[in-house]
């Protein structure tokens, strides 16, 4: 007997998405907006169907999420955590990816994670649109398919 198998597509015609974005060190966030919003645009997500949110810093992103939640299919939360001489990275970084997986585990609304932890500036930008691609481009295309899984497993319940 064959498998019932699942898998979303990157169709995101009838999807509501929602991108958060920090605007610490934000002249690296706003090429990770900029990429993800392009793989909306491709992907056919029109312009109405996305709340874009902004927030002041990582730390803060996983309750803006919580509370974008309720009218998404997914978001895509995007921030820069560049490593300092100071503790404060390891605090941020861990309160960004834990919080965000919290909520996204919590609701049930995928949460894509765009947000980049490095250990300097070179390395931020190497990722958001430099020689190593742009982590908000690969964090909207893990939403859309999220969300498309999502929805085709609810469907066949
Ligand atoms: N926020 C970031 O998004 N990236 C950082 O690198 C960062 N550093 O290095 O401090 C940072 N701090 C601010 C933090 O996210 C909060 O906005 C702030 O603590 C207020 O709650």
């Amino acid at each position: 007997m064959p498998y019932q198998t699942f898998q979303g597509s990157l169709d995101a015609t009838n999807l509501r998405i929602g991108v958060v974005v920090s605007r610490f060190n934000e002249f690296i966030t706003e090429q990770l907006a900029q990429g993800a919003l392009a793989i909306l645009e491709k992907h056919g997500c029109p312009h109405e169907n996305i709340s874009f949110v902004k927030v002041p810093g990582a730390w803060e992103l996983p309750l803006a999420a919580r509370n974008l939640a309720s009218r998404c299919d997914a978001i895509i939360a995007l921030g820069a955590v560049v490593r300092g001489d100071t503790p404060h990275f390891e605090y941020v970084s861990r309160g960004a990816a834990d919080g965000l997986n919290q909520v996204s585990v919590e609701t049930g609304v995928p949460i894509a994670f765009g947000v980049l932890t490095t250990d300097d500036m070179q390395q931020a930008m190497d990722r958001a649109g430099g020689k190593s691609g742009n982590k908000g481009s690969e964090a909207a295309e893990a939403a859309i398919e999220l969300a498309n899984l999502i929805k085709l497993l609810k469907e066949s319940r």
